[in-house]
């Protein structure tokens, strides 16, 4: 345990958000599961959706000991019928007032001469595919709240170019566009529409997935620099962005830690 999510014995303090609801993505691990259980700390209901069911239970039990509750909803969101199934759950929660978009991920850092269509697939699916199916799912439930709020997590990948970045850099790029279109679209119906782009985040799978397992290459994206961001650092400012008054909308936020002062300058020491 973190010394973010540190368990205390709730309170009417510790439950300042006690009404507030949300649906998030991508909470069997890293930044996902961060912002499940931060939202649970004050006071929100969470339905938190991923693929692996024995990750969820773990974190029900987790957020036992919290202010709010975690219910958790096994699915797959690149198919229609799980994300119907999400609907469901939150039609039979009472409805939420914001979606927190958080499940994403990259295959590969091949440059584009040899990409291989699979990886390439796999990161529009899982970042592209997923967020507009659930998007596009519970939107009229949030338009129906009034106040709904849409977070999306993309990335400083969104932004700019890297060699080797070329899928995810695509996948990305798609994604906030997507979510410029939304904010556009969602103004009329009182849906504020946040951006968070984190550059390198240390999480326990973004690397090891990116490059399939293996450990060895996973460890060198961070080698060296003394103080990635963490998915609790992440979580915080999620949640900092959909805590603050309805009417604030923090549209686009980067966040990188220190030592990557862009996306091609990175302090790395003794590495
Ligand atoms: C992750 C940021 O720099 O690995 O979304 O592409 S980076």
């Amino acid at each position: 345990m973190t010394e973010h999510l540190a368990a205390t014995v709730p309170s009417a303090a510790d439950a300042p958000h006690a009404g507030r609801s949300a649906v998030v993505t991508g909470a069997s691990s890293g930044i996902g599961r961060a912002t499940a259980l931060r939202l649970a700390r004050t006071g929100w209901s969470v339905l938190a959706v991923a693929r692996r069911a024995d990750r969820l239970a773990s974190l029900e039990a987790e957020a036992a000991e919290l202010a709010g509750t975690i219910t958790g909803v096994a699915a797959d969101l690149t198919r229609d019928d799980d994300v119907a199934r999400v609907l469901a759950a939150a039609q039979a929660a009472g409805g939420v007032d914001t979606l927190v978009n958080i499940a994403g991920g990259a295959h590969g850092a091949d440059p584009v001469a040899e990409a291989r269509d699979e990886d390439w697939e796999w990161m529009f699916q899982v970042n592209v595919m997923s967020t507009l199916k659930l998007t596009r799912a519970l939107l009229p439930m949030l338009r129906a709240h009034g106040e709904g709020t849409v977070l999306i997590l993309s990335s400083t990948a969104g932004l700019v170019s890297y060699e080797g970045g070329g899928g995810y850099n695509a996948a990305k790029f798609a994604e906030h566009g997507l979510t410029g279109a939304l904010r556009l679209e969602e103004a009329e119906h009182n849906v504020r529409v946040v951006e968070v782009l984190p550059g390198m985040v240390r999480t326990d799978e973004f690397a090891l997935v990116r490059f399939d397992g293996d450990e060895a290459t996973a460890a060198k994206v961070y080698a060296g620099v003394e103080k990635p961001l963490t998915a609790d650092d992440v979580a915080d400012v999620c949640a900092y962005a959909v805590e603050v008054p309805h009417h604030v909308n923090l549209d686009q936020i980067v966040l990188r830690p220190v030592a990557q002062a862009a996306q091609h300058k990175v302090i790395r020491r003794g590495a």
